[in-house]
């Protein structure tokens, strides 16, 4: 299998799948597109090549694509039964496949005024977004509403116990409550350091933080790294 993927500190959907297949064990090989400032431009072209949709991330198994990070999820887990992408029994799968869910299709506010950007700090932007957007506030009380009941019904680490699907889900979510140095309650903060400090993760703030590809439209909080 191969993950196309594009700049690890920015792209927060390809880190979902490949924390999640780093974690797990499923081997992979990495495709990278570097993004770039244009939307004619050659990351636009080179993931084309992939998907019609022209987004990272996308699955390759053999020559079969599957885009989009949810879709790649629910791959997984149909190719490899019993590997802990989502929890084995039934209601709990349900459950976390609906934290995946509102995560995926929601908490705008705080994507869009917290950008991953997983090689800054950017505690200054963080406080100032936080005192100017009620919907950012909404969106973090919300999850860690979620996070909490999920964490005190399994017994944790994870979200539904060991590290899945769930998390990765929101392992870009940990990367901006530290970047920005969000406010976090002291239940949600040891589960932020946790998924940190996982192995698939830890290997992608690694990388991240390795590349040093300051990519402007990417970095509305920045001039220069
Ligand atoms: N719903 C998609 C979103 C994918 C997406 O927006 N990917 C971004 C990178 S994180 C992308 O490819 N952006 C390039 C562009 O907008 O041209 C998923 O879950 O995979």
């Amino acid at each position: 299998m191969q993950l196309v993927i594009g700049n690890k500190n920015y792209s927060s959907w390809s880190m979902r799948p490949w924390v999640l297949m780093r974690q797990l064990g499923l081997h992979f090989e990495e495709v990278k597109l570097r993004f770039d400032d244009s939307k004619r431009s050659g990351f636009a072209r080179a993931a084309a090549h992939f998907t019609p949709a022209g987004l990272v991330p996308v699955l390759l198994d053999d020559d079969f694509a599957v885009w989009d990070s949810l879709a790649i999820c629910e791959y997984l887990n149909d190719k490899f039964p019993g590997h802990g992408v989502w929890p084995e029994e039934m209601r709990q799968r349900a459950r976390a496949r609906s934290l995946a869910a509102e995560m995926h299709a929601g908490f705008r506010a705080l994507r869009s005024h917290c950008p991953m950007n997983i090689e800054a700090s950017l505690p200054e932007a963080g406080a100032r977004v936080w005192a100017a957007h009620e919907a950012v506030r909404n969106d973090v009380a919300r999850i860690e509403v979620m996070w909490v009941e999920a964490l005190l019904a399994s017994g944790g680490p994870f979200l539904f116990g060991e590290f899945g699907a769930a998390d990765a889900m929101y392992a870009p979510v940990c990367m901006r409550m530290l970047s920005y140095a969000l406010p976090a309650p002291a239940a949600t903060r040891g589960y932020i350091e946790r998924v940190a400090a996982s192995a698939g993760v830890a290997a992608w703030i690694a990388d991240a933080r390795a590349e040093h590809d300051f990519i402007d439209i990417a970095e509305p909080y920045r001039k220069a790294p």
